[in-house]
């Protein structure tokens, strides 16, 4: 095992050659020094446009106009549509945004035509969507793998979107995430606030016998390059590679390779200090960064790998003190490639058994190899969270390994087609130190400590379960770009191309895009807010970053309450002398120990005691029942009014308790229709007492019984004229009954008359001439809602 070297996943140097329907002008696709970017540091982020606004000459189309853009961009940008803005002016359009100033060339090209009078980039000119938080770090718009403004449809578009959790906490400062790399940069002025103690686990190198080489031997501390093998001070000398190096390259011919400060960069996606006015900020600001340095010049080796991760875990290791500030999450972004998933397997054991042993959770990186995370060491072995990089479009990043066993995918730059690296810190100096500064990789290197910071945030949250952990971070995720634009995409490292697929799924690039925009996070302390009354409903009250559905448990003096598990509770009698709280979480496994405690309620006061005698279970329509009450404190009478109320909070009567503390209400249900009603009779108070309890009873009105008088009808009509009769109905209690009244011969209905508002129930009915010959007649009042039907007996007519 000792025998296997390790590489950083930072991203190797490779070029577009060919990218179908995207705009990438593939001049200098390999990674700026590092004192380019950081003296970059102080300019505004790279502009793009999405097309041209061109203003023409009279007479040309749109159509013509599309197609002298779409020549004059050539393969590098692909037009796809052209269409009148106003005037002779009209707007060109890109698939997708391209650089500004790959714009602006293809702008000048299409002015050289006659028709053209002027063309310029229609470039982006304010940010979409803002971070909800936005520090005051002043390179915090170029993050644009922690928010990305440029989108506003998704918000964040496929960034991180760490600054949605910032709203509930930037993380705890007792989580520590640990930086298993080449060392750290203490002096940062981004990180120094940040650190708890690492280690240096680099040990000596080992000779062809598996031996430490010899004192003496001058590639002894080739890989630690800080003179000496572990040690307490885990500071990044450097891990530059000179030319021609046959130590590193066996076979030399190798150029000079500068100091990565890969250790620094990673640190500072995790934690770099936030609102301090300097630099960047770091996805999980708030927690502790632990180096611990395990790779150095060439990599590094397994056995030191190990010793590091267990280390860090807070397990023993040998000849080590042991860590007195064991870290919850270790991230690695580092690995290589197995060359066959037998060795894969054989290099896995160890690792896994490592991983399986400790309680943190361990974050790799996939690989930047353009090909299978399957084979990627230790990333795809089992209890690690394998991470993939995706670009800010939402699709791979082009170097990313891809495979089934990776979890989840996060935002690692992509510097050649989405042109955009992940800013973070680093030190200076191409060999040795020299100082401080900020640059751009790209790499799965740059995907696995985002995700090594969400997962900070969610132990920060309460979920302290690694495991729990691993299944948030499957499940905060948003989905890829859907598209098959990028299905052959073709890259060069000038001696091998590479056709590759861009397009994410599910079966290459895990369960989705890290977005912590879909992690539930608390803001602010719940409360519970209502009046403490017994018999009256109290409620949860509690914000969230996200709206999703939560669960809830009631307690009484911090017992939960059996069965009080919704967002509201009625306070019960056995609450009175108690305060009430509660707890809530996400509903979801993935994030139910996010869990808070309300603030504890006031005491529940004594209620004051209402008793009823007379309130019915029933009533009849316009029939009238006398309600008794008699309210009582403690046994003494109780002053103060009492209240009659219909449903939740409809006031039918209100009435002043006497010196006995009763009072009675006469109930006249001629003002509610039939039906179930919820009639309640509740203690409303008085200066000296606060509400108390109530009676509670379903009431059922039934409709009305009426009886019915056929006024005047002769026994004989003439059929030469209109008959006449007077019907009335009396509805008990009900001075002026509404409804409406049928007039039957027989089984059919010759006449239908509605009676007034102020008749009293009278109605004078004017009938259809009757045939000659005997009719059997009868008078039916209808029936309302309130008053049931009532049909008089039949009474027969002969009509001459
Ligand atoms: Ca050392
Ligand atoms: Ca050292
Ligand atoms: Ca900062």
């Amino acid at each position: 095992m000792s025998g296997r070297r390790l590489v950083l996943s930072a991203c190797s140097v490779l070029v577009l050659t060919t990218v179908p329907a995207v705009a990438v002008a593939a001049t200098d696709a390999t990674l700026p020094s590092t004192e380019e970017k950081v003296a970059g540091l102080t300019q505004a982020a790279s502009p793009v446009a999405r097309g041209l606004i061109v203003q023409t000459t009279s007479g040309t189309s749109s159509a013509t106009l599309e197609r002298a853009a779409d020549a004059a961009a050539g393969s590098e940008v692909e037009v796809v549509d052209a269409e009148r803005l106003t005037g002779a002016i009209s707007t060109v359009g890109f698939e997708e945004p391209v650089g500004y100033d790959d714009a602006a060339d293809l702008a000048a090209e299409v002015e050289q035509r006659d028709d053209v009078v002027w063309a310029v980039p229609d470039a982006r000119r304010k940010a979409s969507v803002a971070s909800p938080v936005t520090p005051d770090d002043p390179s915090f718009p170029r993050q644009k793998g922690v928010w990305d403004t440029a989108y506003a449809s998704p918000a964040g578009g496929y960034s991180t979107k760490a600054p949605s959790v910032w709203r509930s906490t930037q993380g705890d400062p007792a989580v520590v995430v640990a930086v298993v790399d080449t060392g750290i940069r203490k002096e940062h002025p981004d990180l120094k606030n940040q650190l708890v103690e690492g280690y240096d686990m680099i040990g000596a190198d080992q000779g062809d016998d598996a031996q430490p080489l010899p004192e003496g031997d001058p590639h002894r501390f080739y890989t630690a390059n800080d003179g000496d093998g572990r040690d307490s001070d885990p500071s990044d000398p450097g891990d530059w590679i000179n030319a021609n190096d046959r130590y590193c390259y066996p076979t030399g011919g190798n150029d000079f390779e500068r100091s990565s400060w890969h250790g620094t960069h990673v640190a500072g996606i995790v934690a770099a200090q936030a609102d301090n006015g300097i630099g960047i900020s770091g996805i999980a600001p708030g927690v502790k960064v632990q180096p611990v340095r395990a790779v150095g010049r060439c990599g590094g080796w397994d056995s030191d790998i190990m010793a590091a991760i267990a280390w860090a875990s807070g397990a023993k290791v040998s000849g080590v003190p042991v860590n007195a500030t064991p870290a919850d999450v270790i991230n690695v972004s580092l690995g290589t490639a197995a060359a066959t998933s037998q060795e894969r397997a054989e290099a896995c054991v160890p690792y896994s058994r490592i991983f399986r042993s400790i309680p943190a959770v361990v974050v790799a990186a996939a690989g930047n190899g353009l090909g299978n995370a399957n084979l990627e060491v230790p990333a795809s072995c089992s209890g690690a969270v394998s991470v993939a990089a995706t670009s800010e479009w939402g699709f791979r990043a082009f170097y990313s390994n891809v495979g089934s066993t990776v979890d989840l995918s996060a935002a690692g730059g992509d510097d050649v087609i989405a042109r955009n690296g992940i800013l973070s810190t680093v030190g200076t100096g191409s060999r040795g130190p020299t100082g401080t500064g900020y640059a751009e990789y790209m790499g799965t290197s740059m995907a696995a400590p985002a995700v090594s910071g969400a997962a900070a945030l969610m132990y920060s949250l309460g979920i302290t379960d690694g495991n729990r952990v691993e299944e948030a971070l499957r499940a905060t995720v948003s989905g890829f770009r859907s598209s098959s634009k990028y299905s052959a995409v073709s890259l060069s490292d000038g001696t091998r191309e590479y056709l590759l697929n861009l397009n994410c799924a599910r079966t290459r690039c895990g369960s989705g895009i890290l977005d912590l925009s879909r992690l539930p996070a608390p803001i602010g302390t719940p409360t519970v807010s209502g009046d403490l009354v017994v018999g009256e409903p109290v409620s949860a009250s509690s914000r969230w970053t996200r709206t999703t559905a939560m669960a809830y448990q009631w307690m009484r003096d911090g017992e939960p309450v059996k069965g009080a598990t919704s967002a509201s509770y009625i306070v019960r009698p056995d609450d009175i002398g108690h305060r009430l709280s509660y707890t809530v979480h996400p509903a979801a496994q993935a994030y139910e120990l996010i869990e808070r405690t309300s603030t504890s309620s006031g005491v529940v006061p004594e209620a004051t005691t209402v008793t009823t005698s007379g309130l019915p279970t029933s009533l009849r329509y316009g029939v009238p029942a006398t309600v008794d009450v008699t309210a009582a404190l403690g046994g003494v009478p109780a002053a103060g009014t009492v209240r009659l109320v219909r449903g939740a909070s409809e006031v039918l009567d209100t009435a002043t308790l006497t010196a006995g503390g009763t009072a009675s209400f006469t109930i006249s249900p001629t003002r509610w229709l039939a039906g179930a009603n919820a009639l309640r009779v509740a203690y409303a108070g008085s200066s000296e007492a606060p509400r108390g309890s109530s009676v509670t009873r379903t009431v059922t009105v039934y409709r009305a019984v009426p009886t019915l008088t056929r006024l005047t009808m002769g026994s004989v009509v003439n059929d030469t004229s209109n008959g006449t009769l007077w019907a009335r109905v009396y509805v008990p209690g009900v001075t002026h009954p509404r409804g409406t009244f049928g007039v039957y011969d027989g089984s059919r209905r010759i006449q239908t008359a509605t009676i007034a508002a102020d008749a009293h129930g009278i109605k004078k009915i004017t009938l259809p001439r009757l045939a000659r010959g005997t009719h059997t007649l009868r008078v039916k009042f209808l029936g309302t809602s309130v008053v049931a039907p009532k049909t008089s007996a039949r009474k027969t007519v002969t009509s001459r």
